[in-house]
């Protein structure tokens, strides 16, 4: 059987060539990362390494990397990196798009072997604020597990490459769904628990229910988790000393929450408004946010009053 390509599967569900292109410079770019944290190949101190002169910790290196090849995509205007303090405009080929993204998210999970992922959000225009994530025309994350798979959305649906030993993203799982009943949850900031009745009893009502706990401490692997099991939640509650929580809107929340939403799941904050309509205002804006099946959503709803 003939094996789909990313480039072919972008082609044939008619995505224009800018964007088809810029999904695939993106990929490259995270063949780059994958290497780095598969051969550990950081350089020595002092000494140079395949990417650079020096040694770099991984998230800033994985942003190094990234960043190199959006600015060699000439279709990019502009990025926002999770390990930028500003939006990087770039003034060169045609600017049709702005990406945001976050380079290594979870990236001190590597230092201990467990999966980590990169994230990426694309708008068009060169300028990230006063749009939503709606507003995006792509999201896609990748994530450097037991095998290195992409997961994209056009808003065509979700669908899933795995990386071979050729270096090519082959095509492992189209239009992933996530159905409404779950069976895993994987409730983050527990820290909100001691003081937040409502979220006690909402991991309480999950636990006591029998469903599984999928916790990884790592957003990127545990969304896909819940994706490639078809169903389950992710929650992530803000509390007394990060009322909005901790996760970033414009590299982590947005871009996941496309995904979740496309695959026919629900994404709200803390007062029950849909994640995807935020006005991104602020690149480190943070949003508490529950995303996953949806009946998962309703349950915490139901608890959290919203
Ligand atoms: P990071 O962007 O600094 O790596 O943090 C994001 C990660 C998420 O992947 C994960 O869901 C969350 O932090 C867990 O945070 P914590 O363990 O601090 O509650
Ligand atoms: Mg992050």
């Amino acid at each position: 059987m003939r094996k789909t390509s990313l480039n072919n599967h972008l082609r044939q569900s008619g995505t224009r060539d800018s964007l088809r292109h810029l999904i695939l410079d993106i990929a490259t770019s995270t063949k780059y990362v994958h290497h780095a944290l598969k051969t550990g190949d950081l350089g020595m101190a002092g000494t140079s390494n395949l990417y650079g002169e020096n040694q770099l910790a991984l998230d800033v290196l994985a942003n190094e990397i990234i960043k190199k090849h959006l600015s060699e995509s000439y279709v990019v205007g502009a990025f926002a990196s999770e390990e930028e303090t500003s939006v990087v405009q770039i003034n060169h080929g045609d600017q049709k798009y702005c990406v945001a993204f976050d380079p290594l998210d979870g990236s001190s999970l590597a230092d201990v072997n467990q999966s980590v992922g990169s994230i990426f959000g694309i708008f068009e225009g060169n300028n990230f604020f006063g749009k939503t994530g709606e507003d995006q025309v792509a999201s896609l994350f990748v994530v450097y597990g037991p095998r290195t798979s992409l997961v994209y959305t056009t808003k065509k649906g979700v669908h899933e490459f795995s990386l071979n030993d050729l270096g090519e993203f082959i095509l492992s799982k189209e239009n992933i769904r996530i159905e409404n009943d779950h069976k895993i949850f994987a409730p983050g900031n527990l820290r909100a628990v001691s003081e937040n009745r409502n979220y006690a009893n909402l991991v309480e009502e999950w636990s006591k229910n029998g469903k599984t706990l999928r916790y990884s401490g790592g957003m990127v692997p545990d969304i896909n988790s819940i994706l490639m099991k078809g169903q389950g939640v992710f929650t992530y509650p803000g509390h007394s000393k990060y009322p909005q929580g901790k996760l970033r809107l414009l590299f982590e929340c947005a871009p996941l929450s496309l995904i979740v939403n496309e695959a026919g799941g629900d994404c709200i904050d803390q007062t029950g408004n849909s994640i995807l309509k935020i006005k991104i205002e602020e690149i480190g804006q943070t949003t508490p946010i529950f995303l996953g099946s949806k009946n998962a959503i309703a349950t915490v709803k139901k608890h959290l009053n919203i």
